[in-house]
């Protein structure tokens, strides 16, 4: 027996699906999941000793590939002086300041550990600074398993059947009201009939987790809009965006200015984390200046910010999104040739780094659309590129993402793989 499924039986005795986040779940695709030993640049190895090409990069955190040595060097250098000492560091300061200046849209910010901190933090203080209750959120988006936002979420929420989490009282999921994405009369009508009881929107500007697709033009502009017109806070989750799609994010790229930033992932160089910030105004309603209670014992710890800042300047030294474009450039030409010579119609999206292939005909623009996908097909697909040594998603619900690891040899052999795959 292969030493995963040894260690797959082992784990499930004793964690809740043999997992410690569903997402990493095979459910469904008739296979347990492989127990990673190592990784290295683009490359995950099993402890089975079996390679694989890495598109899922730890959920994003990876994207300068696995084990870069600017983090694994400061991390080692960090970890030698103490791991977590509970008072303010200058690690800390240097993270804000790289953030602030990377975001100009942030002109302070609070670190957490995990988004799901950060986005239940700002929630939290979006109801705290305008003194309402209502929060706004997208059918499909996934914003970490918070209370008032597993309504409707995306990711393995979605993956697994539990859009709407059980445990999450109806009186707390109510004060969440759940838009489709893309519509932008949709959102004018919710304002004009419950503007001024809307404490905030939370968004995913270009959403990752229901398979990944891009806000039609104007539609940011129209949140923006409305919510400044309003009164209500603009969230944008960029846990996943942030860093990615370029140095300032999704919002860099649509030159939108929320009121609040979600961050995680990336600002960590894979080690726990997350942010928010925004508005000076705003944040300083975070406790200890303002009202609006907010803690970590080890929020900004050394490790995650020694690791997170050697990440963000790398990124920003070598211009990674550049190299991120381009690779991303030459795969997005190989998997639309692929599916022409394969004659297979599905769609593919993809903005710099980040990508998805739907198995469906129609165009993809919200969670409706990207459930018209064929699940067999996309687990044929899956399995196929697993076999081939492809690692992506074990779910249609979520991202791939490049790294800057990967070769254009990796892109090739990935555009081989799925025509292969597609074929047959
Ligand atoms: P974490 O709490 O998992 O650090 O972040 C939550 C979160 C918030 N916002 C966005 C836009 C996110 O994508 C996420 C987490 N993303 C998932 C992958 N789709 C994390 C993987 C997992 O749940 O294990």
């Amino acid at each position: 027996m292969p030493v995963s499924e040894e260690l797959f039986e082992r784990a499930c005795k004793v964690i809740p699906g043999g997992v410690n986040s569903p997402v990493r779940a095979f459910n469904r695709l008739d296979r347990a999941p492989f127990f990673v030993d190592s990784a290295k640049g683009a490359h995950l190895r099993d402890v089975d000793g079996r390679e694989y090409i890495d598109y899922v990069g730890t959920w994003g955190p990876a994207i300068l590939g696995h084990a870069p040595e600017c983090v694994v060097q400061a991390v080692q250098t960090a970890v030698a002086k103490g791991t977590s000492f509970g008072t303010p560091t200058l690690a800390e300061v240097e993270m804000a300041e790289l953030i602030c200046r990377l975001v100009p849209s942030i002109k302070k910010v609070r670190m957490t550990n995990s988004g799901t901190e950060a986005t239940m933090s700002a929630v939290r203080l979006a109801r705290g600074f305008t003194g309402r209750r209502l929060i706004v959120k997208f059918a499909g988006c996934y914003h970490g398993h918070v209370d008032s936002l597993l309504v409707a979420a995306g990711s393995g929420a979605l993956t697994h059947g539990q859009p709407d989490s059980s445990g999450v009282p109806p009186e707390l999921a109510e004060l969440t009201i759940v838009l489709p994405f893309n519509d932008e009369q949709a959102v004018r009508n919710l304002f004009r009939n419950r503007g001024k009881e809307i404490a905030g929107v939370i968004v995913e500007p270009f959403p990752g987790n229901a398979g990944f697709f891009l806000p039609r033009p104007g539609y940011l502009e129209c949140l923006r809009e409305v919510t400044a017109q309003y009164g209500a806070l603009l969230i944008f989750d960029e846990v996943m965006t942030g860093f990615r799609l370029s140095p300032g994010g999704a919002q860099q790229l649509r030159a939108i200015e929320p009121d609040l930033t979600t961050l995680g992932k990336i600002i960590g160089g894979g080690l726990p984390v997350g942010a928010f910030g925004g508005r000076e105004d705003i944040m300083n309603h975070i406790s200890p200046l303002g009202d609006v209670y907010q803690a970590g014992t080890l929020s900004g710890n050394p490790l995650a910010m020694a690791a997170g800042i050697a990440q963000l300047r790398r990124l920003v030294e070598t211009d990674a999104w550049s190299r991120l474009e381009s690779l991303g450039a030459r795969l997005e030409e190989g998997m639309l040739r692929a599916l022409k010579d394969t004659k297979r119609h599905y769609t593919f999206k993809r903005c710099g780094s980040m990508f998805c292939l739907h198995f469906t005909e129609c165009d993809v623009v919200d969670l409706a659309s990207a459930q018209s996908a064929n699940f067999a097909a996309f687990k044929h697909y899956f399995l196929s590129m697993l076999k081939q040594g492809i690692f992506i998603a074990p779910s249609p619900y979520e991202t791939a993402f490049l790294s800057t690891a990967h070769t254009e040899a990796d892109v090739d052999a990935t555009i081989s793989a799925a025509k292969y795959a597609l074929k047959n």
